[in-house]
């Protein structure tokens, strides 16, 4: 990888990311349950039938992850809290072991040099909310809000970042539409509500956690371009629907307060009465957006009901997932981002990574397509903040191999293996190749 930080601006960030589900141990420390617990006790839902109980262990071997996190040179370390955790029914008494372990994991990262940045909502929601109907519920925006203060009152001292909900088509629309996540449903009422009320949620999120103290705030949206598979109109009408969906639909609400029109061809009639009087609020001014990116889309029409698209594979390598590997677009991306903002909004990649097979041999793990996937992710950074992007960091998903949703935990995604026996943790070779890209060593 012979990239250094050197070919980055003076105070470019890099950092490696997890999330509270994925990682801590749900079933320790007094959690609530959560929307994913019964998800994944329903047979079918997750492969294997795995769920975020143990996990990584995160909660009780924090200090070692940090120390991995530091020991590779990142600057900072994003991590998400979860609300059962803190909150166990979502609403009311917090469980005060909740609060310490995220007060004692911001500390570690300080101790360490670590900027810490904070997500507050990573899918796990109270299952105590969605026995009231979850987001399809307006109230949990503002039971969301209320979280939000309570955390910015207990960390905002400290936290270097803020981002209120990450990846909202995730937790709204594959979850809602499509069903491969919690709640697991296929209904476009719930779904129409859900992505509204997780904007309402974003909204009042700012405004609670500004009412708290914290500063530095943004949201972590996700994108995949979107490209016909073949060169007919209704390819690119496909493809220009999935993009509104996908692509615009959050972006525009939270930095203009409008939503797409091929958006609201299909889910207009299902949405709550006056949801246009919520608009102005959940675009309130942002310090920052984060970036997810992994992949592009080839599309195609399908026979049905709006939004009558199918994806088909693209031609190229694909990762573990499934995904067509794609810096280039990451470039594009990057600048219609900058173009379609305010021209002065900082962007973050917020998380870049890929599933890969990893096996141990010898001790070892030699990860090679992940050590080229990051170094061509890197190099399309590079190339957007070279046309003028005020692209301010990159960080890499994940730290650690963890449950990957409704992959448990088949995919591996970590620069760090994790064994889910013995949770030993051991360094991969991609960890040791971004090391001496932060630390300027030869790997
Ligand atoms: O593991 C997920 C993460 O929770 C959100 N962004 C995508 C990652 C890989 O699928």
């Amino acid at each position: 990888m012979p990239l250094s930080r050197n070919d980055f601006p003076p105070g470019f960030l890099f950092g490696t990311a997890t999330s509270a589900y994925q990682v801590e141990g749900h079933g320790l420390g007094g959690a609530g349950q959560t929307h994913w617990d019964s998800f994944a006790a329903t047979p079918g839902n997750v492969s294997r039938a795995e769920n975020g109980a143990r996990a990584c262990d995160h909660l009780n071997r924090y200090q070692e992850d940090l120390d991995l996190v530091a020991d590779a040179g990142f600057d900072l370390y994003r991590f998400s809290t979860s609300w059962a955790r803190v909150l166990p029914d979502g609403t009311g008494t917090p469980n005060p072991a909740g609060l310490d372990f995220y007060d004692r994991l911001v500390d570690g990262m300080l101790a360490r040099g670590l900027k810490p940045a904070l997500t507050l909502y990573h899918w796990e929601l109270p299952a105590a909310l969605a026995d009231l109907g979850g987001w399809a519920n307006r109230d949990t925006a503002h039971h969301f809000a209320d979280f939000a203060a309570l955390m910015a009152r207990r960390l905002g001292d400290r936290v270097w970042s803020w981002a209120t909900i990450n990846e909202p088509w995730c937790a709204a629309w594959l979850s809602h539409f499509e069903g491969h996540h919690a709640p697991g449903l296929r209904d476009i009422r719930a779904t129409a509500r859900a992505m509204h009320h997780i904007g309402l949620a974003h909204g009042l999120g700012l405004a609670g956690l500004r009412a708290g103290g914290a500063d530095n705030a943004g949201i972590v949206l996700n994108f995949e371009p979107a490209f016909p598979a073949e060169d007919t109109l209704t390819a690119r009408a496909a493809a220009n629907r999935y993009d509104a969906v996908f692509n615009r639909f959050f972006l525009g609400a939270v930095t203009r307060g409008t939503y797409p029109d091929l958006v609201l061809e299909g889910l207009g009639p299902h949405l709550p009465d006056r949801w246009q009087d919520d608009l102005p609020g959940i675009a309130a001014p942002l310090d920052w957006l984060g970036v997810n990116y992994y992949t592009v889309k080839h599309l195609t029409e399908a026979p049905g009901p709006w939004p009558n698209w199918r994806t088909v594979p693209g031609p190229g390598p694909k990762t573990d997932m499934g995904w067509d590997i794609a810096p280039g677009a990451l470039t594009d991306l990057l600048c219609r981002l900058h173009d379609k903002t305010s021209g002065t909004l900082p962007l973050y990649v917020t998380e870049n990574g890929m599933a890969a097979p990893d096996g141990i041999a010898n001790a070892h793990v030699q990860d090679e397509d992940r050590i080229a996937y990051i170094a061509a992710h890197l190099r399309a950074a590079r190339a957007a903040i070279a046309k003028g992007v005020p692209l301010k960091g990159f960080v890499i998903w994940s730290l650690l191999d963890n449950f990957e949703w409704a992959f448990g935990y088949s995919k591996r995604f970590g620069l760090v293996h994790v064994d889910f026996e013995t949770l030993a943790r051991k360094p991969k070779a991609s960890y040791a190749a971004v090391q001496a890209i932060l630390k300027g060593r030869a790997s």
